[in-house]
């Protein structure tokens, strides 16, 4: 295992591999205890390699048994964790035998067992730990892979690529032969042996091409595989529809598996998904869980293209496949959203998007782990699978195509493919090949503003003020940016900044402009909304023909991902809020005005909510025009942690009080509103997870929320008999988290009841877990209690992370005590899941990341805290690298 003395790897020391691997075989004798891996590669030194190159193999946690090179014993160097061999002829057949214990893997990395079954994941840096590799994504190659095991308890044998043969053998083992006809990375390696059932569906590509698409699960959970198998249909079809990407395989598998670091992976035809992203019905999932899985289901699926037949040169480039398929999983999400609700279901996951970004990306550009989205150095590269690597980068996807427009988007992917199919390459390489398909365009232009989104850590901030000038009927806009220093980057440039703005007369009306002769600015006549396109420190733009004094309303759909300082004021927002016919904007000015509220409240002051301010939110409830799930946006309000981070110093359990406290008058003052929508928002017809439905049960089961959050028993009562007869896991689940929140003394006996009805459904278990440990009130002791259930283990990640981080992360309110019982709860429970599992305790360790923004005395708590922990000896490089960072 690596302990904390593991080096600093940096992007510039990139250097390309000596040799290639054309094609491998690998056999496996599956065994818990000892599995013994057999290879033998084929390898040719590189022609920019020296004679004298030595090979490199990697190897982590495994045993090697034998070595030969053309069939002869070769001398080899223990050296890097792995071993080295010298001298080698220009190309060579390599035989190695290795093994490795899956049943000790508690890393969940490499090849382990779950439920008494073989799995793998080799992304970023598992294969090393199955066999010695030259394990980095660009050695490509092809593999052929031979799977022996015991029939009777793993009946199923499966890799990537297509079946070539199955048989018995003479010792009453099965084996079966793999075999991919792709080149590829070994971190898309997989291999599952397991007692399993599967849905198969045949489907048919443009091209006239028939695949079987298969998805596996444990016996008694095929009912749970048809949201997922449809979501896979859907992806198919949209990537050609979209872009013109077919399947190029015969057969693309997706296998759940219980015990899983991440949500998915997306292995050549071989996807392994963890079971909460796969498995799913009415009366165990909720409308998220329905919404999560047909966007994982579609990114892993994605991946094929951009990740597997194009990879990444170096791990640096991560974003190169993350953001990109990150980008196209969101359109996936949007297009089907608009097909069933049009254009404000679009915007509603548009908001859902951005909300995301600024919950978990922004604090990550202002904390000591902020990186750029093409980042420069790591310890542990599994560290950097981020919101920042992820969100931020499909954000910077997202404005190459509002730059080039969506045609010229999916002219530059042409070009990208036509230029780099079956390479491993950087995020250059992408933003060339989109630049240079574009010659025409702001993007082109000025690329290297533009390129500075990969290199720059840290959220710009953007400053905009207008003034109008009622001779001219001009509005002139001063913007600036700025990017504030992050770790290791003091001073940086100016970034091109797409902003799309229109303007509102005070009435609400529609204000045209003219922005002829404005640098970047759209198009000479007149119109409702202009793309300006900002790469200065200072600039200005003046906008023409504009007939009366407006209320800009700029950054439409968040077309850049900044923090704007528009200086406007309530009056302002309040316009934007009613009329603006952009709904990313409306919602925005919905979250400012609640903000406007929120801060004064949270640094100390008496909450004020005005007249106005609940009147202009009785409107949204009123104005049936509103799709309910934008209603349902509108009426929410910023998150504990989005409100965190507008504020110099933070003081979690008071921000906490004040939110409670906004959301406790809107459910007293709109009363009569949420009862109005409970009851015309009552079901039609049965359960189904679409978009209208999941919409009406958002707002209403809100209602519901409210309503019980008055303390009314009445309510309270409904919402109890909703947990006993819901006919379905939203219904109830919302029911449940209502009593829960309202601290209902009905609360207990519904939890009681609902851990009885679904004992036997993991998933659902992990929401209960869940909701508990982010009830407000919850003391460490609670939670301490929480995991003597027998049913909470460290072992299963999800379970871990539904009671562990969901507090340590997700209940700031009760997290951060003045007495540090919770800091020193967080650093007891990272050193228990290290000792297990290093990549989800580094995860857990980032709890911490915004300490230095607490006020006393939870910043000297939770330092201590730190220190003590960073004291011990024997912590994993993952969390060694988080707590450094975080202290330094
Ligand atoms: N590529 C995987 C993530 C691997 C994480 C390794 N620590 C899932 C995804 O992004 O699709
Ligand atoms: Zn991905």
């Amino acid at each position: 295992m690596r302990t904390d003395q593991a080096p600093v790897i940096s992007r510039l020391a990139y250097a390309p591999p000596a040799y290639s691997i054309e094609h491998v075989h690998l056999e496996f004798d599956l065994d818990p205890e000892r599995t013994r891996v057999k290879s033998r590669m084929q390898l040719r030194r590189n022609p920019w390699a020296g004679a004298d190159a030595p090979l490199q193999l990697d190897g982590e946690d495994i045993t090697l048994q034998s070595l030969l090179v053309d069939s002869r014993p070769y001398v080899y160097a223990q050296a890097g964790g792995g071993i080295r061999l010298d001298k080698l002829p220009e190309s060579f057949t390599l035989e190695l035998v290795n093994t490795c214990s899956p049943a000790a893997n508690t890393h969940l990395s490499g090849l382990y067992m779950s439920g008494g079954a073989f799995f793998t994941q080799c992304e970023a840096e598992g294969f090393r730990r199955i066999t010695f590799w030259p394990d980095r994504p660009d050695v490509m190659s092809r593999f052929t892979v031979v799977l022996r095991a015991d029939p009777a308890r793993y009946p199923v044998l499966l890799s990537n690529g297509n079946l070539i043969e199955q048989r018995r053998l003479d010792d009453g083992r099965a084996q079966a032969t793999w075999e991919d006809p792709f080149p590829k990375p070994c971190y898309l390696f997989a291999l599952v042996a397991a007692r399993l059932v599967s849905r198969q569906q045949r489907v048919r590509s443009r091209d006239g091409r028939e695949h079987l698409l298969e998805v596996f699960v444990r016996e008694g959970d095929l009912d749970k595989t048809e949201h997922a198998m449809q979501s896979l249909v859907l992806a198919q079809a949209w990537d050609e529809q979209r872009f013109g990407l077919s399947l190029d395989l015969d057969r693309f598998m997706i296998v759940a598996v219980s015990d899983f670091n991440m949500g998915a992976m997306e292995n050549k035809g071989l996807n392994i998904f963890n079971t909460k992203y796969v498995l799913a019905n009415p009366a165990t999932a909720t409308d998220t869980d329905f919404q999560y899985i047909e966007s994982v289901v579609g990114h892993e699926y994605f991946h094929n293209w951009t990740g597997n037949r194009i990879t990444c040169r170096d791990w640096f480039q991560l974003s190169l496949k993350e953001g990109l398929t990150v980008f196209r999983d969101q359109e996936f999400s949007q297009d089907l959203a608009a097909a069933a609700g049009g254009e404000s279901a679009r915007a509603v996951r548009r908001i859902e998007d951005v909300r995301a970004l600024r919950a978990m990306q922004f604090p990550e550009d202002a904390g000591p782990m902020a990186h750029p989205v093409r980042p420069d150095s790591y310890v542990a590269i599994d560290n950097f699978y981020t919101p920042t690597v992820y969100e931020k980068g499909a954000e910077v996807v997202r404005m190459m195509q509002t730059l080039v427009g969506r045609e010229g988007f999916a002219r530059g992917m042409r070009e990208y493919f036509a230029r780099h199919d079956g390479q491993a390459v950087t995020c250059d390489d992408f933003l060339a090949a989109m630049a240079e398909a574009n010659p025409d365009s702001e993007l082109a232009r000025r690329r290297e503003a533009f390129a500075r989104w990969y290199a720059q850590a840290g959220t710009p901030r953007l400053r905009a003020r207008g003034t109008y000038d009622p001779a001219q009927r001009s509005y002139t806009l001063r913007l600036q940016q700025i990017c504030p220093p992050t770790p290791g980057q003091g001073d940086k440039q100016p970034q091109l900044i797409p902003l799309r703005l229109g303007l509102l007369g005070r009435d609400g009306s529609r204000v045209r402009m003219r922005a002829e002769g404005a640098p970047g600015a759209g198009p000479a006549e007149a119109a409702d909304e202009v793309l300006l396109v900002l790469d200065q420190a200072e600039q200005s733009f003046t906008l023409h023909e504009v007939e009366q004094e407006p209320v800009p309303s700029l950054l439409r759909g968040f077309s850049a991902p900044v923090v704007l300082d528009d200086g406007l004021g309530d009056d302002e927002r309040l316009v934007l809020l009613a009329h603006d016919p952009d709904p990313f904007n409306r919602w925005e000015s919905a979250q400012r005005l609640a903000l406007a509220r929120l801060l004064p409240a949270a640094a100390g002051e008496e909450l004020r909510a005005d007249a106005r301010y609940l009147q202009a939110l009785r409107a949204v409830l009123h104005d049936t025009s509103l799709d309910p799930a934008f209603q349902e946006l509108l009426l929410g309000l910023p998150g504990e942690g989005y409100i965190a981070e507008q504020l110099p110093l933070i003081d979690p359990p008071r921000i906490h009080h004040a939110r409670q406290q906004l959301r406790r008058i809107l459910a007293d003052e709109l009363r009569d509103e949420w009862e109005r929508l409970w009851r015309e928002l009552a079901p039609q017809g049965g359960y189904s997870p679409d978009f209208a439905g999941a919409a009406r049960r958002g707002l209403r089961n809100l209602a519901l929320n409210l309503l019980c959050l008055t303390g009314d028993a009445q309510w309270q009562g409904r919402a109890y008999q909703r947990v006993k007869d819901a006919d379905n896991m939203t219904d109830r689940f919302d029911a449940l988290a209502a009593l829960v929140g309202s601290r209902a003394e009905l609360a207990p006996a519904a939890l009681e009841r609902f851990a009885a009805m679904f004992a036997g459904e993991p998933l659902v278990l992990d929401k209960w877990f869940a909701l508990q440990a982010s009830a407000p009130g919850m003391t460490v002791e609670q939670v301490r209690e929480l995991m003597r259930n027998p049913q909470f283990t460290l072992r299963n990640p999800n379970r871990a992370r539904s009671v562990i981080s969901t507090f340590c992360q997700g209940n700031p309110g009760s997290f951060h005590r003045a007495d540090g019982a919770g800091y020193a709860f967080w650093a007891e429970q990272v050193r228990a899941m290290d000792a297990i599992n290093p990549q989800v305790a580094a995860r857990l360790a980032r709890a911490m990341d915004r300490w230095r923004k607490l006020a006393a005395p939870y910043a000297q708590a939770a330092e201590a805290a730190m220190r003590e922990l960073a004291a011990h000896e024997g912590l994993s490089s993952d969390c060694r690298e988080i707590l450094d960072k975080a202290l330094a």
